[in-house]
Order: C-alpha cells, then structure tokens, then sequence
C-alpha cells in the first residue's frame, strides 16, 4: 500500500505554520467557498498558495493561476511549508525531482465535510499528493477505486501528513468531519504538471 501515514510536526511547527497561512497567504489569498457546477456551495472554506489553485464554480472544477475572488495571482508557499517538502525529499517520503506547485487550504468548522472524491483535476497523476492537517482532529475516509467501495476511516490528527502515492493516488476519499474541537486546516500539496 503506498499510503503514507505518520505524526511529524510538533506543536511550534504546526503554530509557525498557521502563523504564516495568517501574515504571508490570507492577505493575498483570502479564504473562499467553492461552489458546484449547480451553484450549490461545498461545505468548507478554501484558499490556495503556489503558482496555481484549484477552484471550482459554474464552469465546473480546475486549475487557475488567479485566486476566484480578487483575480490576482495566489499567494508564495509560505516558506514553511517547503522547509517541510524539503525534509520529506531527504527523508525519502516523495521523490528528489517532486515539484510543490500549489497547496490547497481547506478549512472546516464544526459540521463542515467533504464528500467523497478522487483528485484528477490534475495533468500529472502520478505525482504523490501530501496532506498535512491541522487544528482540530477529524475522521478521514478512504474508499477504493470506485465510489461504492467500502469505506474506511482514519482518524486525522494535528501534525499528521498522509502521503497518497502510485496506485492510492487515485482512490476516493473524503472528509467526514472534524472530532472535537472547532477549526480544522487540512493542506494538500500537489504537483500539478
Ligand atoms: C481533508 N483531504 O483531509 C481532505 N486529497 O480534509 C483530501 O481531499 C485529500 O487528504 C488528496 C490527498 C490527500 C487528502
Ligand atoms: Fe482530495
């Protein structure tokens, strides 16, 4: 199984991080909810950093250089964030020549969730997908190649990265909800080309 799940960042990294979502990303970046092709919300705010962002709205789900709201380019990687990329190339965890082109902020009050999905929105799937969750701990589903698979839960937890890589890349999965406590923040860095 190529699902990597550990607990890695202790309480000062996750705080820093949080940190510089707040000073370097939210200022240029502000947080928004995406919304169906029907116009029906999704039940999170988001936001991204990197050279493109993933938004949906009327036209459906993609890939953008600007931010939906203000039409700017997203905010930098706070950097973070790709002190963390570096340690898990040294580590071994992803490959030397991965390529951390955008992050994707997602985050969940109480009631939020996110249902059942695959990420192929983008070019390269073959790229691993790096989750970092944050705040409050929340149930995680994972499901198999088809949506009627039997789901399995994984309980999220602050500082924990899960790695979905080679054939997992692609398997369903979803947000349930958080556990206790009241904000989650779950990152998604991925390379998208
Ligand atoms: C979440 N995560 O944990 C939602 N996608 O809130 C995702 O949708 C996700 O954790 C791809 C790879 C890892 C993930
Ligand atoms: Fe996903």
């Amino acid at each position: 199984m190529t699902i990597q799940h550990f607990s890695l960042l202790n309480k000062t990294t996750r705080q820093q991080i949080i940190d510089e979502i707040h000073s370097l990303v939210l200022p240029i970046s502000p947080l928004f909810t995406p919304k169906m092709k029907s116009g029906a919300k999704f039940n999170y705010q988001m936001t991204c950093c990197g050279d493109i962002g993933w938004i949906s709205d009327h036209f459906g789900y993609r890939y953008s250089k600007l931010h939906p709201e203000t039409q700017q380019p997203w905010a930098k990687f706070p950097p973070s964030l790709s002190t963390i990329i570096d340690y898990l190339k040294l580590q071994g965890y992803i490959p030397k020549n991965y390529q951390a082109q955008t992050c994707l902020i997602n985050k969940y009050l109480a009631g939020d969730k996110l249902g059942l999905h695959q990420d192929k929105d983008e070019q390269n799937l073959t790229a691993p997908i790096i989750s970092i969750s944050l705040g409050a701990s929340g149930i995680f589903q994972l499901g198999g190649m088809n949506r009627k698979d039997q789901v399995q839960e994984i309980i999220l937890n602050p500082g924990d990265i899960m790695i979905m890589a080679d054939e997992d890349r692609l398997r369903f999965h979803g947000f349930k909800g958080i556990l206790k406590g009241h904000k989650r923040v779950n990152l998604t860095i991925r390379q998208v080309y």
